[in-house]
């Protein structure tokens, strides 16, 4: 893309409603626009992160063996009804009258929803296993929206849903999910740590949140803090290992790790000396096993081998993905702007013309952004009138992680400069070796 081109708002000022970073950068960057508390449009630029998120979402929910679907956004009231929580759900709830005065609401979740479709179709064991996911957009009318995506009233959540035959099948579905989770949370480049956490409106009595560390987080957590140094790395995991993917669960919340909902002073007390953390933490993502809450009042039954009739193990999954874009500037950012890893980043690179206009330096740009396009990259070529100085506090705002800065005194010399974002580190080299050092750079994140 040609920065003249694009749609990128970027704000000189600081906003004022901000309070915090992410919600800061995210407005001076031009990636959302507020349309009123808590609903936002996503610009471009916030658009592409915010696809990018999804994508890697997605590609971790179908290797771990969950089958991707559509539900709409809004649900008819008789559903929630039959479960009990048209009424439980309170104020947070969004209701809607359609024109022939029935009960509408905007889903802040889709249980009813999922039982619904899982009870019309499968009736028998044989069709077991089953899970089910979708990414779609949810609505909460939350008392207090704030901190930009971070708590909105619309935000998009992925949320997938297990039907198993047992409470032992169910679980491993639970473990699938939470070893799913690291995985992707990784490949954003975050450290998320499940935490024992309380089950709230969705209900059960097992669920772990996943929490980034972030000293704007809205909950306290307390844990051993060996616990950030855990990494699934490269690691293949066969999902439909049940020891296996066990054994990763185990290794991840062994370490003392909960919110304040479960938090318990005497076994936190008993961390070996320095190691025990209190702090804050944005929770990106939860797992829940209910078993039958969802399944015995709405009917979401299978026949068995031996013919009797049984009332489904479910459990619910959910990750914040808008809340994710906000979750990974607060744990990865400067006094200049967002640092983007890699996975997520909007574009590859940029390339700054330090002399746009002279034949020779427009020239170079020209062919490096064609060579890196051709390698199958994304890069964000500033091909603006301006000063360097300009340019450069762009690239630092918007966060790129990478940047080719082309002038014509270095180009004299055959060479363009190769910035990290993250180091600040330049270093100089011919335009062929700076497209091949980016193309090896994004192998490892395909
Ligand atoms: N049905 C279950 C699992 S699918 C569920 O709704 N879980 S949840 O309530 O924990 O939401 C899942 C994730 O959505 C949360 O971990 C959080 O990351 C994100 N989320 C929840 N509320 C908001 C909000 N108001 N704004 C942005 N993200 C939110």
């Amino acid at each position: 893309m040609r920065l003249t081109r694009y749609f990128l708002p970027v704000l000189k000022e600081n906003p004022a409603e901000a309070q915090i970073v992410s919600h800061r950068y995210m407005l001076r960057a031009g990636m959302i626009k507020q349309q009123t508390a808590g609903i936002y449009s996503w610009l471009p630029m916030g658009y592409k992160v915010l696809r990018r998120i999804e994508e890697i979402v997605h590609q971790e929910q179908i290797r771990a063996g969950h089958i991707p679907l559509l539900m709409p956004t809004l649900q008819p009231a008789d559903l929630w009804r039959e479960s009990g929580r048209y009424d439980d759900y309170g104020q947070e709830m969004l209701r809607i009258k359609d024109r022939h005065d029935r009960d509408m609401l905007y889903g802040p979740t889709n249980e009813e929803m999922i039982t619904d479709i899982f009870r019309s179709h499968v009736s028998s064991y044989k069709d077991l296993p089953l899970t089910l996911y979708h990414i779609q957009w949810k609505f909460r009318d939350e008392v207090r929206p704030r901190f930009g995506v971070m708590r909105g009233r619309e935000f998009l959540m992925k949320d997938g849903y297990n039907f198993d035959l047992t409470k032992e099948d169910a679980l491993h579905a639970y473990n699938r999910h939470m070893v799913s989770y690291l995985r992707t949370y990784e490949r954003m480049g975050l450290t998320a740590i499940p935490m024992r956490a309380a089950s709230g409106p969705i209900g059960g009595d097992n669920t772990h949140e996943f929490l980034v560390l972030a000293s704007t987080g809205e909950s306290e957590v307390f844990y051993d803090d060996r616990v950030t140094a855990l990494k699934l790395g490269q690691r293949e995991i066969d999902y439909d290992d049940r020891a296996e993917v066990s054994a990763v669960c185990e290794e991840f919340t062994t370490l003392y790790a909960r919110t304040d909902e479960t938090h318990d002073d005497a076994v936190f007390q008993a961390i070996p000396e320095g190691h025990g953390k209190v702090g804050r933490g944005i929770e990106v993502g939860q797992i829940f096993y209910f078993g039958t809450k969802y399944s015995e009042p709405m009917g979401a039954n299978v026949v068995t081998a031996d013919g009797a009739r049984v009332p489904v193990h479910m459990g619910s999954h959910g990750i914040g993905v808008s809340r994710l874009v906000g979750a990974i500037i607060e744990a990865s950012h400067d006094d200049k702007g967002i640092i983007w890893p890699e996975g997520v980043t909007p574009f590859s690179a940029g390339i700054v013309n330090l002399k746009q206009g002279d034949g020779a330096t427009d020239a170079a740009c020209e062919a490096i952004y064609a060579a890196l396009k051709a390698k199958g990259l994304d890069p964000l070529y500033d091909d603006r009138d301006e000063r360097a100085g300009a340019k450069f506090a762009t690239m630092d705002l918007i966060g790129l992680p990478w940047r080719v800065t082309v002038g014509p005194r270095g180009l004299a010399a055959g060479k363009v400069e190769l910035t990290s974002r993250r180091t600040g580190v330049s270093e100089e080299m011919s335009p062929e070796d700076a497209v091949a050092r980016l193309a090896e750079i994004y192998e490892a994140h395909r």
